[in-house]
């Protein structure tokens, strides 16, 4: 009787990527645990297999083997201390740079100290062994695949990457007995690029970049990007902490978040990610993503990551430019996006005055007035999606707390920025929450005239009675909403304390409770001079409207299927939506 691969999914996605990464030299050494992974291997004739009992002579082994064949070599031992007898020979490899990926083969990690025969804790490696350690647990839902993908990707790579070394992964297993898997599946093969690497090439489509927080741009980057876009005819898909402000960009959210028409431009080819962590949706329609950025790591919240280039941004897209010498000015994508941003942003003015008095409301009113060369500072959530729906100048700069997603820092990350630049005006936007946590920043004696914030106070984090938080969708109880949403602190939206506060630290103190209000209040808001003191401006609008708002500005748009997808959606209910989609899947 013969073997084909085994049906364990994380060992046919290790094993598929091995023969991607080109690597095929192998020195097993016996046991349980890798049996699943090592018959595997065996069968696969492009695999070229040694075996060594000892699992020390083998790391050595492989040692000599890489070094004088000038390729990688994998080692497979099973569970007890096998594995700790690789690294005498590891070591070795670490400070040669030497690619050895040692696969240590296990039962599921959960295991791990219950005194179970032969289960060891592996998930902390001496630090002069490996580059890098990572896990491969046995698959049973599609995030896990995702996981064991990226996961397998980044773990080949590593053994290459600045000079190489040996890499570590651990392999879980069911010790499943099937044997009959004759082909390995499609996996997604990512791939690194240096400056110095022949790039691929961008076939011609449709092409978004996108752009997360990100720092404000050299005049290099802009100019290198603007030049891209009108050669490769792509568009740039921003938020408000995006920071581009070259010739193509543009808001997306008022496009990718209509919940019931999908725009025909959101059907992308290639996604160019540049930038950190962001506050969008991702929301985009695309096969095929590109990551652009100096520390090369695999981060794929697209899911879709194929490419990494290592370097710095300027650099890949001048090299682009250098190899689409000579083509045509081609800016159609970017067109059909546009007009879809400016009707949409012109629909949504046109329903300003049903537009109840909000956060996005405000935002909608605000932006075009902000003085010029400001910075504004948003809180996470609910404030940064109200005020990227709409644009603003090109000259301000835009920040939010998104590297943690944090409520406890936006008034004094809206500080420190203040204090790089007294002449300049620094505008802060954060919900009542946010401000309540970390008022203490307003007494700070650093403080300047050049602060204007402005404080969202609905009562409560509305973020969780939007319609789209799975509290609301779950329908939970208002009585515990209060606790998930905190409402009814801080003197429950009196008009009193805040106002206490901020005059005593000798802020001019401004409120608003309707539109009227506000309008009134707003010429003061965005003076475009210093002036005398900072100004606090506190403005008082009800959760109900905020949700309100919000969904409006989800619907602006229906398209036919939207029209219908509603229709079965209010006679089904959410959940019963869910279980025809499930139905109809399977
Ligand atoms: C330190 C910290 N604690 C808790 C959270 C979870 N959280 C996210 S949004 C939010 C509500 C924020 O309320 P508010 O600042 O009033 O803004 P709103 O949603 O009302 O606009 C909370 C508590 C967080 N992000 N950070
Ligand atoms: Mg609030």
């Amino acid at each position: 009787m013969s073997n084909c691969y085994s049906a364990e999914k994380n060992v046919q996605i290790l094993i598929a990527l091995m023969k991607a990464h080109g690597v095929k030299k192998v020195v097993a050494s016996p046991g349980a645990t890798n049996v699943c992974l090592v018959a595997s291997l065996q069968y696969d004739p492009f695999f070229e297999m040694y075996s060594s009992v000892d699992e020390r002579s083998a790391a050595y082994m492989a040692c000599g083997l890489a070094a004088e064949s000038g390729e990688p070599v994998a080692l497979s031992c099973t569970q007890a201390t096998a594995s700790r007898n690789y690294f005498p020979g590891l070591t070795e490899a670490y400070y040669r740079k030497l690619p050895i990926l040692a696969i240590t083969s296990t039962r599921a990690e959960e295991e791990v100290g219950h005194k179970l025969q032969q289960v060891i804790d592996r998930s902390v490696q001496p630090k002069d062994t490996v580059r890098l350690s990572v896990s491969l647990p046995v698959i049973h839902t599609d995030k896990e695949k995702w996981a064991c993908e990226v996961n397998a990707n980044r773990a080949l790579l590593e053994l290459r990457r600045r000079g190489g070394g040996p890499v570590h992964i651990n392999l879980g297993t069911e010790y499943t007995q099937d044997f009959t898997v004759e082909k390995l599946p499609e996996v997604r093969v990512i791939r690194r690029y240096f400056p110095k690497d022949t790039f691929p090439e961008i076939k011609p489509g449709r092409v978004a970049i996108f752009v997360a927080s990100h720092i404000a741009w050299s005049d290099r980057l802009t100019a290198a990007v603007d030049s891209f876009c009108e050669k490769y005819d792509a568009v740039v898909l921003c938020d408000q902490t995006s920071n581009y402000c070259g010739k193509y960009g543009m808001m997306e959210k008022i496009v990718t978040q209509q919940k019931r028409y999908s725009a025909p431009c959101n059907q992308i080819s290639l996604l160019i990610h540049m930038g950190n962590m962001s506050g969008s949706y991702l929301n985009f329609h695309t096969d095929s993503v590109w990551r652009v950025n100096p520390d090369g790591e695999l981060q794929d919240p697209f899911e879709k990551l194929r490419c990494v280039f290592e370097m710095e941004e300027a650099e890949f897209f001048e090299r682009y430019l250098e190899m689409g010498k000579g083509q045509a000015v081609k800016t159609g994508f970017y067109e059909s996006w546009h007009t879809e941003f400016v009707r949409l942003e012109q629909d949504a003015r046109e329903k300003s005055d049903a537009i109840p008095f909000s956060n996005i409301w405000i935002a909608q009113q605000t932006l075009p007035k902000l003085p010029e060369n400001s910075v504004l500072h948003l809180g996470i959530y609910n404030t940064l999606r109200s005020w990227s729906f709409f644009e603003r100048s090109k000259t301000i700069r835009g920040y939010a707390n998104v590297g943690g997603f944090g409520i406890d820092g936006n008034v004094s990350s809206l500080l420190g920025a203040s204090l790089a630049d007294k002449d300049r005006l620094y505008f802060g936007v954060v919900g009542d929450l946010s401000f309540f946590y970390d008022m203490n920043a307003l007494g700070n004696r650093h403080l300047g005239k050049n602060i204007r914030l402005m404080i969202i106070n609905n009562g409560r984090g509305t973020e969780f009675t939007n319609r789209d938080n799975f509290t609301f969708q779950a329908g939970i109880d208002p009585g515990a909403v209060s606790y998930i949403s905190a409402e009814g602190h801080y003197g429950k939206q009196s008009r009193k304390l805040v106002r206490h506060y901020a005059e005593d630290l000798g802020f001019a103190y401004l409120s608003a409770s309707n539109k009227e209000e506000y309008l009134k209040c707003l010429s003061r808001f965005v003076t475009p001079e210093v002036g005398d003191e900072p100004v606090l401006l506190e403005v008082f609008t009800d959760s109900a409207d905020e949700r309100d708002a919000l969904e409006l500005m989800y619907t602006l748009e229906e398209s036919v299927q939207g029209k219908m997808k509603q229709a079965a959606r209010d006679i089904l209910g959410d959940k019963g939506v869910q279980f025809v989609k499930k139905i109809i899947r399977n």
